[in-house]
């Protein structure tokens, strides 16, 4: 059985119980049903990504389906969306497979087999791009954000904050003397104190915090909201993580200790752009290093 989720734009409350009615007939396939009535409520319903397909009619009111789509795509919502129309015109098909449709139905002549293939499909293209999407922003070996992914994050808050003074924060945290913990315990015990650590980071980590793999041994984290010196306690909570318990690595029957140096570095305020803020980060770090490492630096 395949599982999705759907997402119904119309502003008509019939055609909402017709498609309620042929997903619950479906043979090989649930879907998840969800209506929004109005232009505005579906494209925020859209937005949120939560949804492997989205139904969209065309006549929506003032602002049709057609701009809807445009709207959608110009936010970079890469949600499938099948566009429902009344009539069969030729032109408004096609116009909606240009502004970024992935198929389209003629309302009245769809069949519950048609609907099915349809959405099927849909689910099929949004599982494929939600696997793309993971391999083009994740760290293979962590899983955390990589740096790409990372940049265009920091663009973005540093934007953000500029424009409405609100403070975000970057950890810079490096593990402490990796390359003797390679050369002791062998490259493969390297990789899994480092999936390890991130791994204990992440769970100290908000909903709303980012963690990114930003080098080889590398980690990086932007707290929104946060300034210098709430991110400099979360960075010392991050140390404690590492530090206090022991990693297992085999053959080392009581595990190996593991520390780790940040450098920490706040906006808005004296810094202003998202590249003096990662140098702020990275000289808080080597100071941090430079006074003995296990330490924080603001
Ligand atoms: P410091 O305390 O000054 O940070 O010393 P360090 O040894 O941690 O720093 P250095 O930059 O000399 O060495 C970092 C090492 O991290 C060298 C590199 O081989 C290793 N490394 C980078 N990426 C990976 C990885 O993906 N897996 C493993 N196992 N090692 C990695
Ligand atoms: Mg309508
Ligand atoms: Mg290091
Ligand atoms: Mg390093």
């Amino acid at each position: 059985m395949q599982h999705g989720k759907l997402l119904l734009i119309d502003d008509d409350r019939l055609q909402a119980q017709i498609v309620r009615q042929q997903l619950n007939s479906f043979r090989s396939s649930v879907f998840e049903f969800e209506w929004a009535s109005t232009y505005e409520e579906g494209l925020e319903r859209l937005l949120s990504e939560e949804h492997t397909a989205c139904l969209l009619d065309f006549q929506l009111g003032p602002r049709d389906g057609l701009a809807l789509i445009r709207e959608a795509r110009e936010k970079e919502c890469a949600v499938p969306i099948i566009f429902l129309t009344a009539d069969s015109s030729p032109d408004i098909d096609i116009e909606a497979m240009n502004a970024g449709a992935l198929d389209y139905l003629v309302k009245g002549e769809i069949s519950p087999a048609m609907l099915e293939r349809s959405l099927r499909y849909a689910l099929k293209l949004s599982e494929t791009l939600a696997e793309l999407k993971r391999l083009a922003t994740r760290d293979a070996l962590t899983g955390l954000l990589n740096r790409r992914e990372f940049n265009r994050l920091l663009a973005e808050e540093s934007e953000r904050s500029h424009r409405f003074g609100r403070p975000f924060s970057l950890v810079l945290l490096d593990i402490d003397r990796f390359k003797s913990i390679n050369d002791r315990y062998g490259h493969p015990a390297g990789d899994s104190v480092l999936r390890e650590t991130a791994e204990r980071l992440q769970g100290l980590m908000r909903k709303v915090d980012r963690l990114a793999r930003f080098g080889g041994e590398e980690i990086v984290a932007l707290l929104v909201e946060l300034d210098q010196e709430q991110a400099h306690d979360v960075a010392e909570r991050m140390l404690e993580a590492i530090r206090s318990t022991p990693y297992a690595v085999e053959g080392q029957a009581a595990g190996i200790s593991v520390t780790t140096s940040a450098g920490v570095a706040a906006m808005p305020g004296k810094i202003s752009t998202a590249k003096e803020l990662l140098s702020a980060a990275d000289d808080a770090l080597y100071r941090a290093k430079r006074g003995g490492r296990d330490r924080v630096e603001s």
